[in-house]
């Protein structure tokens, strides 16, 4: 039996956007997605659209019952900007403030400890018609909506986080076109991945004046780049990689500052953001309180083989090239790798080069294709879900035990719930959503992550 210290959160990870809905009459502005999917639905699976998701706007007293029945003992979600202030920068909605209200109330009364993200890949579309966060009024905007959060719900929520996973807007918005407003500018990368650290360093100060006695942190969705071998230029690949996909949003948070590599590069393109001295000093004084980590799949990668074509527009590869590794244990529903010794190198390296700050394991969970297939007497018979969490907790636990920092662990997710581009195609809940009917049920993973919880390890 593998046991977790005492205090230990269980529990999981969703996200308003993903998971709420919209009513008629709910106050609700459009965010990027409603934006995009109206211009282009053909871009998401199924055409299924932000406007369908998984009514937990409608459902929620129902669904945290199912927290309950699922054995969480932390539950994590986001505020919409969208909802809350639906053009970014003006009125509050009133029903929002009762809604969110409402919900943290009831998660609370059930002694579920509550983390809430103030931004889950959601900007107002009126902002985003301004250029978005490409734009400092972006970054004074979200300082305003992260004041009205801290003031109107500071009392129920007993972890705040700033962003998940910034660096996938700025990769998937203007490198790789997974994200509105999906065009192909490293500039305007450069200066959106700024201005979203300053945005995340100016809410934690806001948090610490005003809710000081409450951590506040960032999730970040950290992989070590794995070099295909221990060649010198396999190596730096790795190291480089590392530098975009983690380090660039890692290294302000925890440790106020920006890897000095990663500026040469920046230079060396031309590609460095517009900045004011004094936000440095802003970044330097305001890092984070706590970690949110989310581990999907590994990142390995290896030298490029070929040189980039001198008028090709810059891309992070230019350094390194994706890797795949022969044998690699994989997700076939999912095409992702599995490999769980990630968790625990994650865990090594923020215990030894960031001071082992405290962390929280934010997401990490299988995602299925036509997972109805493996419905057997009614229930899905998830047991590759249940073997992929003991396969990371396994780790985990090695990690902790070796004195690494880790306070909980949040699976993505609770009820299957609607993603981006991909919309309801893979399927990551402990509970069954029914989308035609709505009908949520417990699946097999639920149960068991139940009995997890109970025995505060398997
Ligand atoms: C994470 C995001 C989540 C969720 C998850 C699964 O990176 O934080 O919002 O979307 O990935 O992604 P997918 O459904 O594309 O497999």
């Amino acid at each position: 039996m593998i046991h977790f210290p005492d205090g230990f959160l269980w529990g999981s990870s969703t996200s308003g956007p993903q998971s709420e809905g919209r009513l008629s009459g709910d106050g609700k502005g459009d965010n990027t997605w409603d934006y995009w999917f109206s211009q282009a639905p053909e871009k998401f699976h199924n055409q299924i659209g932000p406007e369908n998701t998984s009514t937990f706007y409608t459902h929620y007293q129902e669904d945290i019952d199912l927290l309950e029945a699922t054995g969480h003992t932390a539950f994590r979600t986001s505020i919409q900007w969208s909802r809350l202030i639906p053009d970014g920068d003006g009125e509050v909605n009133p029903l929002a403030v009762t809604f969110y209200r409402d919900v943290f109330q009831r998660v609370k009364d059930k002694g579920i400890t509550l983390l809430v993200n103030l931004y889950h890949f959601d900007l107002p579309m009126v902002l985003e018609n301004k250029g978005g966060w490409t734009q400092r009024e972006t970054v004074l905007a979200y300082v305003r909506y992260a004041k009205v959060c801290f003031e109107e719900f500071g009392d129920l929520v007993d972890r705040w986080i700033t962003f998940n996973e910034p660096i996938v807007p700025v990769e998937g918005g203007y490198l790789y076109q997974f994200h509105y407003p999906a065009v192909i500018d490293a500039k305007a990368a450069a200066q959106v991945a700024y201005h979203t650290q300053l945005a995340s360093s100016m809410a934690v100060q806001a948090s610490h004046e005003i809710n000081p006695d409450k951590k506040i942190g960032i999730v970040l969705n950290l992989t070590p780049a794995y070099p295909r071998s221990q060649h010198p230029a396999d190596v730096k690949a790795a190291r480089i990689a590392e530098l975009f996909q983690a380090k660039s949003f890692l290294d302000p948070s925890v440790k106020g500052e920006y890897p000095q590599e990663l500026i040469y590069i920046l230079k060396k393109h031309q590609l460095m953001p517009t900045y004011l001295p004094e936000d440095l000093e802003v970044i330097k004084a305001n890092t984070v309180d706590y970690l949110g980590v989310n581990y999907y799949q590994p990142l390995r990668v290896a030298a490029p083989k070929h040189q980039a074509h001198p008028d090709s527009p810059f891309f992070p590869e230019f350094y390194y090239d994706h890797y795949e590794m022969p044998g690699r244990k994989m997700n076939p529903h999912r095409g992702w790798e599995i490999y769980e010794r990630g968790i625990y190198d994650i865990a090594k390296n923020l215990e030894k080069e960031y001071s082992n700050i405290e962390w929280i394991l934010t997401e990490n969970g299988m995602g299925v294709e036509g997972e109805e297939k493996f419905r057997q007497d009614g229930i899905i018979q998830d047991d590759y879900r249940i073997e992929f969490i003991k396969g990371h907790l396994s780790e985990l636990h090695k990690a902790i035990e070796e004195g690494a920092n880790c306070q909980g662990y949040l699976l993505w997710t609770f009820i299957d719930c609607w993603s981006w581009l991909n919309s309801y195609k893979n399927r990551y809940g402990l509970v069954e959503l029914d989308l035609e009917t709505q009908e949520r049920r417990i699946k097999k993973s639920g149960k068991w992550f139940k009995a997890l919880s109970q025995n505060n390890g398997f």
